[in-house]
C-alpha cells in the first residue's frame, strides 16, 4: 500500500547512509545484552537458512523464518541442513537451556543459538525487529536493502509465563481473529494465551457429552448478537496454530459463578431445576452452579476431560471470581473439588485470586486481579501468583475519559501507566520467586470486532511484554516510549488499528 511506497523511497534515499547500529535498534522487549559491531549482514536472493537435520522443532522455526523473509523480500530463500559453502546464511542451533538465545550477526552469517526451539523462535522475533520495517509487508517489496546490523544479542526472559487473555464469551471472536491475535502476541514473545471460554453470556467450546452448552449457551452474546462457539476441530486448530508460534493455550471455564450460559442450557445444573433465560447484559455476580448436587461435578468432570483431551498445555483455568451468590461455605469445598478434578487429569489449576479462600492444591496458581489479601493468602499457602493487576494490566480499561470503548471501574490506563509498574512491587511480601508471570486480560463486554480488540490492546500489550520479559533495572519509560514510537510504524505495516496516544507525540 501507500506505506510500502513511502518505505521504498526512504530506503532508496538512505541507501548511501552508513550501516544502522544494532544498539540503536528499537527492540521490544529490550534484550538482556546488546553488543554492537561494525558492519551488517544483508539478506539477498541466495541467502540460506541452515538448521541441522535432527534439530526437531527448530526446523519448524527455520520454516517460519523462511516464510517470513520470502513474503516481503520476494526471494525464494531455502532451508538447508548442511552449512552452505558459499554465500551468506542464517544458522539455527542448540545451545544453553530454556528460552534463552544468542543472536550473533556478522557480515557473512547470522548465528542463532538457543536453549530450545522456543528460544530460537524468540530470536527470530528479535531478528525481525532488526530488519527494515518492510519485512512486515505481506507481498514482495523491491528496492529494499535487507540489512541486519552486526553485533551480538544475549537474551533470556525474566518470567516463564508471559500471557494475555481474550474473553470470547462476552462477544465471540472467530478462529481467524484468534489467529491474528496469536500472530501479534508472538511478535512480542508472549507464550501463553488464556481463552475465557464460558461466562454468563456465552458458552464457546463444543463439549460432546453436553451438546446443549453450545446449542443453547453459545447462541447469543452481550447485546443479543448471534454469539458462536468453537467446534472441537476449530479449538484444536487454534491450539496447533498457537503451538507453531510457541504459545500455549490456557482454556478457562469460569465457575461456580459466571455460569448463566451453562445454567440456561441444562436445568439440572440449577438448585431449583429451572433453567434461567439466556443473558445478554453486562452485570456480574448473579449466577452460580448448584454446588451440592452430584450432577454438577459429573458435568465439570466431563467438561474438564474433554478440554484436557484437546489441550496439550499444563493449565486448566477454573475461574472462581465474583461468585457473589455462592455462600462461602459452599464456594470453598467446590473450589477444592474442582482442583482435584483438574489434577486427576494431570493438569494444574489456575483460578482468579478469590480461590485463595479455599485450600489450594500444591500445583495451583492464583491470578491476582483485584485483592492483595487474596494474593497473599495464596502465597502463604505456597501457591504461585500470576500478576494481572486490573489497575495496570486490564486491557479493557479506557485510556482516558474520552475513550469510546471499554470500562473504567479499575482505572484509566494510559500508555505510561500500563508500562510503569513492576510485578514484585504490587503486593507486599510477594517477590520474584512467588510470581509465575504476568498476564494482560481483555474483557469484551464493550468489544465487538477485531478492530476494537486492536484499539484496546495496542499498544499497551507491547509494554506488558517488556514488563514480563525484561529485568526491571533495564526498563525506563523514556527509552520505551522512544522505541514504541518506532514500533507504531510496524503496527501500521501490519494494519493494526492501535490507539495513537498523545504521549507518543511528545518528544
Ligand atoms: C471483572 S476480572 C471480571 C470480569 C469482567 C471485568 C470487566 C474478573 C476476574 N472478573 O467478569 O469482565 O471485571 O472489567
Amino acid at each position: 500500500g501507500g506505506i510500502s511506497v513511502v518505505l521504498m523511497i526512504l530506503t532508496v534515499m538512505f541507501s548511501c547512509e552508513p550501516d544502522p547500529k544494532i544498539s540503536a535498534a528499537a527492540l521490544i522487549p529490550l534484550p538482556e545484552k546488546v553488543h554492537e559491531a561494525e558492519g551488517a549482514f544483508e539478506i539477498n536472493k541466495s541467502t540460506k537458512i541452515h538448521v541441522a537435520q535432527d534439530a526437531g522443532e527448530m526446523r519448524g522455526v527455520a520454516d517460519f523464518l523462511a516464510t517470513l523473509l520470502n513474503q516481503s523480500t520476494g526471494y525464494n530463500i531455502q532451508v538447508v541442513d548442511e552449512l552452505p559453502e558459499s554465500g551468506n546464511y542464517i544458522s539455527l542451533g542448540q545451545e544453553g537451556s530454556g528460552e534463552a538465545y544468542k543472536l550473533h550477526v556478522q557480515d557473512d552469517h547470522i548465528q542463532v543459538k538457543a536453549g530450545s526451539a522456543a528460544g530460537a523462535f524468540w530470536a527470530v522475533q528479535t531478528l525481525r525487529q532488526l530488519l527494515p520495517l518492510a519485512i512486515e509487508e505481506k507481498g514482495p517489496i523491491e528496492g529494499v536493502s535487507w540489512k541486519v546490523p552486526a553485533g551480538e544479542i544475549e537474551d533470556n526472559p525474566v518470567y516463564a509465563y508471559r500471557g494475555s487473555m481474550l474473553d470470547v464469551a462476552r462477544h465471540f471472536f472467530d478462529v481467524n481473529d484468534v489467529k491474528r491475535y496469536i500472530d501479534l502476541m508472538a511478535m512480542y514473545k508472549f507464550n501463553y494465551l488464556h481463552l475465557h471460554l464460558a461466562d454468563d453470556q456465552g458458552w464457546r467450546i463444543e463439549i460432546k457429552s453436553w451438546p446443549k452448552l453450545t446449542e443453547i449457551g453459545g447462541s447469543t452474546e452481550v447485546g443479543g448478537g448471534e454469539g458462536g462457539f468453537y467446534t472441537q476441530e476449530e479449538y484444536k486448530e487454534i491450539v496447533q496454530y498457537a503451538k507453531e508460534r510457541f504459545i500455549t493455550i490456557v482454556p478457562e471455564i469460569d465457575m461456580p459463578g459466571h455460569t448463566n450460559a451453562a445454567l440456561a442450557s441444562y436445568p439440572e445444573l440449577n438448585c431449583d431445576d429451572e433453567a434461567p433465560e439466556l443473558y445478554t447484559g453486562i452485570e456480574v455476580g448473579f449466577s452460580t452452579l448448584c454446588t451440592d448436587k452430584e450432577v454438577t461435578y459429573q458435568f465439570i468432570d466431563d467438561v474438564v476431560r474433554e478440554l484436557v483431551e484437546m489441550t496439550p498445555g499444563p493449565y486448566i483455568h477454573i475461574g472462581g471470581d465474583e461468585s457473589h451468590v455462592t455462600a462461602l461455605e459452599d464456594y470453598i469445598p467446590f473450589i477444592e473439588q474442582v482442583q482435584d478434578i483438574v489434577n486427576s487429569y494431570d493438569k494444574q489449576a489456575i483460578g482468579w485470586d478469590e480461590i485463595a479462600h479455599a485450600a489450594l492444591r500444591p500445583s495451583t496458581t492464583a491470578q491476582f486481579w483485584a485483592k492483595a489479601e487474596n494474593a497473599k493468602m495464596a502465597v502463604e499457602q505456597g501457591a504461585k501468583v500470576l500478576m494481572s493487576p486490573a489497575t495496570k494490566a486490564y486491557l479493557d480499561m479506557q485510556y482516558d475519559s474520552t475513550t469510546q470503548l471499554g470500562l473504567h471501574w479499575a482505572a484509566y490506563i494510559e500508555l505510561d501507566s500500563a508500562y510503569m509498574w513492576e510485578p514484585t512491587e504490587l503486593v507486599e511480601g510477594i517477590g520474584k520467586d512467588d510470581i509465575l508471570g504476568v498476564e494482560a486480560p481483555l474483557w469484551t463486554e464493550t468489544i465487538e470486532k477485531m478492530d476494537d480488540i486492536e484499539y484496546m490492546v495496542f499498544p499497551r500489550l507491547i509494554g506488558i511484554a517488556e514488563i514480563a520479559w525484561t529485568s526491571p533495572d533495564k526498563r525506563n519509560w523514556d527509552s520505551y516510549k522512544d522505541r514504541l514510537r518506532q514500533h507504531t510504524e510496524r503496527l501500521e505495516a501490519l494494519e493494526v488499528d492501535y490507539y495513537a496516544s498523545p504521549l507518543l507525540k511528545e518528544k
